[in-house]
Protein backbone atom coordinates (compact mmCIF):
# COMPACT_ATOMS: atom_id res chain seq x y z
CA UNK A 1 0.00 0.00 0.00
CA UNK A 2 2.60 2.49 0.60
CA UNK A 3 4.94 1.44 -2.17
CA UNK A 4 1.73 2.18 -4.76
CA UNK A 5 1.45 5.52 -2.61
CA UNK A 6 5.12 6.24 -3.18
CA UNK A 7 4.89 4.70 -6.65
CA UNK A 8 1.89 7.27 -7.82
CA UNK A 9 3.72 10.05 -5.97
CA UNK A 10 7.06 9.30 -7.77
CA UNK A 11 4.89 8.66 -11.30
CA UNK A 12 2.43 12.33 -11.07
CA UNK A 13 6.31 13.93 -10.28
CA UNK A 14 8.12 12.82 -13.54
CA UNK A 15 4.92 13.71 -15.23
CA UNK A 16 5.19 17.05 -13.78
CA UNK A 17 8.78 17.46 -14.87
CA UNK A 18 7.55 16.21 -18.32
CA UNK A 19 5.21 18.69 -18.39
CA UNK A 20 7.73 21.45 -17.22
CA UNK A 21 10.24 20.58 -20.23
CA UNK A 22 7.47 20.27 -23.26
CA UNK A 23 6.09 24.06 -22.13
CA UNK A 24 10.23 24.85 -22.31
CA UNK A 25 11.00 23.24 -25.72
CA UNK A 26 7.63 25.18 -27.11
CA UNK A 27 8.91 28.32 -26.30
CA UNK A 28 12.91 27.17 -26.67
CA UNK A 29 15.33 29.56 -25.14
CA UNK A 30 17.13 31.37 -28.10
CA UNK A 31 20.90 31.27 -28.07
CA UNK A 32 22.46 34.63 -27.13
CA UNK A 33 23.86 35.21 -30.92
CA UNK A 34 20.22 34.46 -31.95
CA UNK A 35 18.96 36.70 -29.55
CA UNK A 36 21.06 39.45 -30.62
CA UNK A 37 20.88 39.42 -34.27
CA UNK A 38 16.77 40.78 -33.09
CA UNK A 39 16.46 44.81 -33.87
CA UNK A 40 13.83 47.45 -32.32
CA UNK A 41 11.79 47.78 -35.63
CA UNK A 42 11.73 51.38 -35.36
CA UNK A 43 15.52 52.66 -35.93
CA UNK A 44 16.41 55.48 -34.26
CA UNK A 45 17.25 53.76 -31.10
CA UNK A 46 20.82 53.72 -29.33
CA UNK A 47 21.00 50.58 -27.18
CA UNK A 48 24.01 48.03 -26.42
CA UNK A 49 25.53 45.22 -28.88
CA UNK A 50 28.33 43.24 -27.50
CA UNK A 51 31.29 43.17 -29.21
CA UNK A 52 31.96 39.17 -30.93
CA UNK A 53 34.40 38.60 -28.33
CA UNK A 54 32.17 39.79 -25.87
CA UNK A 55 29.41 37.60 -26.83
CA UNK A 56 31.04 34.51 -25.53
CA UNK A 57 30.86 36.12 -22.56
CA UNK A 58 27.61 36.84 -22.45
CA UNK A 59 24.64 34.64 -21.09
CA UNK A 60 20.58 33.81 -21.55
CA UNK A 61 19.22 34.21 -18.12
CA UNK A 62 15.45 32.65 -17.62
CA UNK A 63 12.58 34.86 -16.04
CA UNK A 64 9.30 33.24 -14.65
CA UNK A 65 7.29 36.26 -12.87
CA UNK A 66 3.75 35.77 -12.19
CA UNK A 67 2.85 38.21 -15.08
CA UNK A 68 5.79 37.35 -17.34
CA UNK A 69 8.17 34.82 -18.72
CA UNK A 70 10.92 34.69 -21.09
CA UNK A 71 14.78 35.61 -21.09
CA UNK A 72 17.21 37.79 -20.55
CA UNK A 73 20.47 38.24 -22.34
CA UNK A 74 22.97 39.58 -20.07
CA UNK A 75 26.19 41.35 -20.75
CA UNK A 76 29.83 40.39 -19.51
CA UNK A 77 29.12 42.85 -16.90
CA UNK A 78 26.29 41.11 -15.62
CA UNK A 79 23.70 43.72 -17.23
CA UNK A 80 21.27 43.31 -19.03
CA UNK A 81 21.09 43.65 -22.95
CA UNK A 82 17.89 42.31 -24.47
CA UNK A 83 14.52 40.64 -22.91
CA UNK A 84 12.24 38.65 -24.47
CA UNK A 85 9.29 38.01 -22.88
CA UNK A 86 5.66 36.25 -23.16
CA UNK A 87 2.79 38.04 -21.54
CA UNK A 88 0.12 36.22 -22.03
CA UNK A 89 1.26 32.76 -21.41
CA UNK A 90 0.64 31.50 -25.25
CA UNK A 91 4.25 30.16 -25.51
CA UNK A 92 4.85 33.41 -28.24
CA UNK A 93 7.44 36.40 -27.03
CA UNK A 94 5.46 39.55 -27.42
CA UNK A 95 7.46 41.87 -25.70
CA UNK A 96 10.98 42.80 -27.08
CA UNK A 97 13.26 44.76 -24.53
CA UNK A 98 16.44 46.67 -25.68
CA UNK A 99 19.36 48.21 -22.93
CA UNK A 100 21.46 50.74 -23.01
CA UNK A 101 24.32 50.77 -19.99
CA UNK A 102 21.76 48.54 -18.03
CA UNK A 103 18.68 50.27 -18.29
CA UNK A 104 15.68 49.57 -20.90
CA UNK A 105 15.52 52.09 -23.41
CA UNK A 106 13.12 50.62 -26.16
CA UNK A 107 10.40 47.82 -26.46
CA UNK A 108 8.58 46.50 -28.84
CA UNK A 109 5.12 45.15 -28.29
CA UNK A 110 2.89 42.88 -29.75
CA UNK A 111 -0.10 44.18 -27.67
CA UNK A 112 -2.77 42.06 -29.23
CA UNK A 113 -0.80 39.23 -29.59
CA UNK A 114 -0.66 38.15 -33.01
CA UNK A 115 2.95 37.81 -33.56
CA UNK A 116 3.28 41.25 -34.82
CA UNK A 117 4.73 44.49 -32.80
CA UNK A 118 1.89 47.06 -32.40
CA UNK A 119 3.63 49.54 -30.54
CA UNK A 120 6.77 51.14 -29.47
CA UNK A 121 7.89 52.58 -26.31
CA UNK A 122 10.94 54.84 -25.53
CA UNK A 123 11.88 54.04 -21.70
CA UNK A 124 14.64 55.26 -19.39
CA UNK A 125 17.16 57.51 -20.37
CA UNK A 126 15.78 57.26 -24.17
CA UNK A 127 12.29 59.34 -23.36
CA UNK A 128 8.85 58.82 -22.40
CA UNK A 129 7.35 58.24 -25.92
CA UNK A 130 4.64 55.31 -26.41
CA UNK A 131 3.41 54.85 -30.27
CA UNK A 132 0.83 52.72 -31.35
CA UNK A 133 1.11 51.43 -34.67
CA UNK A 134 -2.85 50.45 -35.28
CA UNK A 135 -1.94 48.47 -38.74
CA UNK A 136 1.20 46.98 -37.92
CA UNK A 137 3.37 48.29 -41.06
CA UNK A 138 5.87 49.83 -38.81
CA UNK A 139 4.63 53.23 -38.88
CA UNK A 140 2.99 54.78 -35.62
CA UNK A 141 -0.16 55.92 -36.30
CA UNK A 142 -0.56 57.66 -32.84
CA UNK A 143 1.07 58.83 -29.72
CA UNK A 144 -0.36 56.98 -26.64
CA UNK A 145 2.57 59.50 -25.04
CA UNK A 146 5.00 61.89 -25.75
CA UNK A 147 6.05 64.56 -24.06
CA UNK A 148 5.73 68.70 -25.97
CA UNK A 149 9.72 68.95 -26.67
CA UNK A 150 9.46 65.15 -27.96
CA UNK A 151 6.99 65.87 -30.50
CA UNK A 152 8.57 69.04 -31.34
CA UNK A 153 11.76 66.75 -32.28
CA UNK A 154 9.16 64.54 -34.39
CA UNK A 155 7.40 67.05 -35.97
CA UNK A 156 11.43 68.20 -37.27
CA UNK A 157 12.81 64.26 -37.51
CA UNK A 158 9.99 62.45 -39.59
CA UNK A 159 9.78 61.91 -42.97
CA UNK A 160 7.05 63.80 -44.77
CA UNK A 161 4.69 60.67 -45.83
CA UNK A 162 3.93 60.37 -41.96
CA UNK A 163 1.58 63.38 -41.24
CA UNK A 164 2.11 65.64 -38.63
CA UNK A 165 -1.16 65.65 -36.58
CA UNK A 166 0.40 61.64 -35.64
CA UNK A 167 2.84 63.99 -34.28
CA UNK A 168 1.02 65.75 -31.60
CA UNK A 169 0.61 64.97 -28.27
CA UNK A 170 -2.75 63.10 -27.68
CA UNK A 171 -1.91 62.80 -24.09
CA UNK A 172 0.39 63.61 -21.42
CA UNK A 173 1.56 66.94 -23.31
CA UNK A 174 3.55 69.23 -21.31
CA UNK A 175 5.42 67.03 -19.30
CA1 LIG B 1 2.62 35.86 -25.69
CA1 LIG C 1 0.13 42.79 -32.93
Amino acid sequence: MYLSTLLRSALSLVAGWVVLLLSHVALAAPTVSQALKLEPIQSDIQFDTPSLEEVEDCKIQPEKGESASGWTVLGPDMRPLRRFLDTNADKKVDTWCYFREGIEVYRDVDADFNGRADQYRWLGTAGTRWGVDSDEDTKIDLWKEISAEEASREVVNRTPDVSIDCCLPTMNSGR
